[in-house]
């Protein structure tokens, strides 16, 4: 009886499972070591998250400009950890002020 019940509880559920839990924003790591982002180019779904992690021996300072999403870490140094969203669609271009060979190319779905 009691295992029934469980069984018609979860199978009434389902339909509402989307709606108690919309997908949830993700966090993808992007490394900088020897001047260059790890990956160098990645697919994001909007709301999704990149923890920029400074794993080389001198500073860095990730930006972008583009219109799908412009911020500036600053001066990352070395050891620091710093998280952005990614709140809109589009392509965004991320460089490195300190070393202009450094590029990321994010795609926001
Ligand atoms: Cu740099």
């Amino acid at each position: 009886m009691t295992r029934t019940l469980l069984v018609v509880c979860l199978i009434c559920a389902l339909p509402f499972a989307p709606m108690l839990s919309p997908a949830a924003a993700r966090e993808i790591l992007v490394t900088q070591k020897g001047q260059q982002f790890t990956p160098k180019a990645l697919t994001l779904a909007v709301g999704d998250e990149i923890v920029f992690v400074n794993d080389d021996t001198g500073t860095h300072n990730v930006f972008s400009e583009s219109p799908a999403n412009t911020f500036d870490l600053k001066a990352q140094r070395p050891g620091t950890r710093t998280k952005v969203a990614f709140p809109k669609a589009g392509q965004v271009d991320v460089r490195c002020a300190i070393h202009p060979s450094m590029r990321l190319i994010v795609d926001v779905k």
